[in-house]
């Protein structure tokens, strides 16, 4: 598959260092050279600095704790918003106090240039950066009453790049559930605007590729253990029952525009 191949250099060459497995979005052959676009999709800023204090702020979310039960329940939603994701903005603010000019600059900026990262903090930016913003994603696609299939572009740019929006879901699901370990399956746009299907290892983000996420899937144990144990596979699927996919093609057409 000299595409899968060409796209396993090509994401090297960004020398993020993760090891994104990106597969082909589809079966059409693509030159292994990737051409030059004139406008590529942007990266949308999913977090933001209280202007008060300077500092990331854990976004609070749109809905009850308890509002996407029985798929996820209350207590892994406290737990994973009050406690995970407030611990990695917490730590992401103090690595980022010695560097107030960091600090600054929207935090999808940073993961998208973190060999511009100062050595002493790089790894506290990409694990508790990557973790503010991957979560920050979640929440937002999340809601109570979602899932069905998504409308629009998206809906039709999901079937070009993978053939239906069933196949597109189950190979989604097979991604998330062959992560090892922790770590995140995601929907992005890729540099040429291209809809992808990967995993990344631990919080490495999308946004560490130049690419946009759309969609993120937490399968850290923290988001599933308490309700499904070690039954991965029943959470992916609960989770299908809560995609707001609204939220998820409002961010196609942003990153489009
Ligand atoms: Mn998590």
């Amino acid at each position: 598959m000299p595409d899968r191949m060409s796209r396993r250099a090509f994401l090297g060459t960004l020398g993020a260092g993760g090891v994104a497995v990106a597969l082909s979005a589809c079966s059409s052959p693509r030159p292994a050279t990737v051409p030059t676009v004139s406008s590529p999709p942007s990266l949308l800023d999913l977090t933001s600095i209280d202007p008060q204090t300077g500092r990331f702020e854990l976004p609070a979310l749109s809905y009850a704790p308890n509002a996407l039960e029985p798929f996820i329940d209350t207590l892994t939603m406290q737990i994973h918003h009050d406690g995970h994701h407030a611990t990695y903005v917490d730590q992401l603010n103090v690595a980022l106090t010695q560097y107030p000019a960091l600090g600054m600059q929207p935090l999808e900026q940073t993961l998208a240039n973190l060999n511009a990262v100062p050595d002493a903090i790089r790894t506290s930016v990409r694990n508790n950066g990557g973790g503010h913003s991957n979560h920050s994603l979640f929440w937002q696609t999340l809601r109570p009453q979602g899932g069905g299939t998504p409308a629009g572009t998206l809906a039709q740019s999901i079937d070009e790049a993978f053939g239906s929006f069933a196949i597109f879901k189950d190979r989604f699901s097979e991604i998330a559930a062959s992560v090892f370990g922790s770590g995140w399956a995601w929907l992005a746009l890729d540099t040429i605007g291209d809809l992808q299907i990967y995993s990344t290892p631990n919080q490495d983000s999308p946004y560490m590729y130049n690419h946009t996420p759309l969609l993120g899937l937490d399968v850290w144990e923290h988001a599933y253990y308490l309700t499904y144990t070690n039954r991965r596979a029943d959470y992916i699927d609960a989770w299908w029952n809560l995609i707001n996919w609204s939220a998820v093609a409002r961010r196609y057409n942003q990153a489009r525009a």
